[in-house]
């Protein structure tokens, strides 16, 4: 890989997965903000980039590429590290799990942050999104922490592989902006404020507890251990324990939102 690569982010975006994966594979890159409060990502030099107007993007010598599970994948491909390789046994469920995590986790957490986009303006409608997805989440991470503790070559294991770079983020995710808090919902970003769910009282606890899925607590307890993530936290302000006990980020340049 000889052009330098170039990573179109913003903080604590799912751009943090392939910054990871580059840190991860010591990659020499040069990053460009996405300006999200300038919503910079529906800007027309961006979608010419990627259509859909979202955030990453990763320009390459074979073109831009969109999509996270696809990027994380090319850098495996074009380096050889990350990932089992084809003949190995292991290869069938990683690919499983990784292309679940895009297509199911993060696209369910996706519905449940951005109900405008799926649903519309009205509140109620949103909320009642936010209700089917919030169960639906639920039973994703049930799901998830049964296939990690059954295939646990997966991930969190000393040398980490993709997995163990989208899994904190979307855990991250889960507990910064999915969750019902009060400390998130008066400090958060305003876009990514969820109500408390409308069936549930202010002093309902938590519904998302990392510690209640020991197979996902210990794959972000391991990466908050590594080099790449020590300098994700620093580039994105991501705080210090950003996987285990997230607060929201505190970026020095651009926003989450
Ligand atoms: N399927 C996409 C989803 C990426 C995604 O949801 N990006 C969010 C940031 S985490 C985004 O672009 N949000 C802004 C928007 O949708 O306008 C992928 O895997 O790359």
């Amino acid at each position: 890989m000889t052009a330098p690569l170039r990573l179109h982010y913003a903080p604590d975006n799912a751009s943090l997965i392939v910054r990871l994966a580059l840190e991860e594979l010591g990659l020499p890159y040069v990053t460009h903000l996405v300006d999200r409060q300038a919503r910079a990502q529906q800007a027309p030099r961006y979608l010419r980039l990627n259509p859909n107007g979202t955030i990453p993007v990763l320009e390459t010598p074979h073109g831009a590429m969109f999509e996270t599970a696809a990027i994380l994948l090319w850098l495996s491909d074009t380096t050889g590290k990350l990932a089992p390789k084809p003949q190995d046994p292991l290869r069938g469920p990683f690919l499983k799990w990784l292309f679940w995590c895009s297509n199911t986790l993060h696209t369910d957490l996706r519905s449940y942050f951005y109900p405008e986009k799926f649903i519309g303006p009205d509140p109620a409608d949103q909320s009642q999104l936010r209700r089917i997805y919030r169960e639906r989440i639920r039973a994703d991470l049930h799901i998830l922490e049964e296939g990690l503790q059954q295939t646990p070559a997966l991930a969190g294991n000393a040398q980490p592989g993709l997995l163990d770079l989208y899994l904190p983020c979307l855990m991250r995710w889960c507990d910064l902006y999915a969750n019902p808090k009060p400390s998130t919902a008066v400090s958060g970003p305003p876009d990514h404020q969820p109500d408390l769910p409308p069936d549930l009282p202010a002093e309902t606890p938590l519904w998302f507890d990392l510690t209640a899925f020991p197979a996902l607590y210990s794959v972000c307890r391991m990466a908050e251990s590594r080099a790449s993530t020590k300098r994700a936290q620093s580039a994105e302000g991501l705080g210090p324990t950003p996987f285990t006990a997230p607060i929201l980020a505190m970026p020095p340049e651009g926003s989450a939102t």
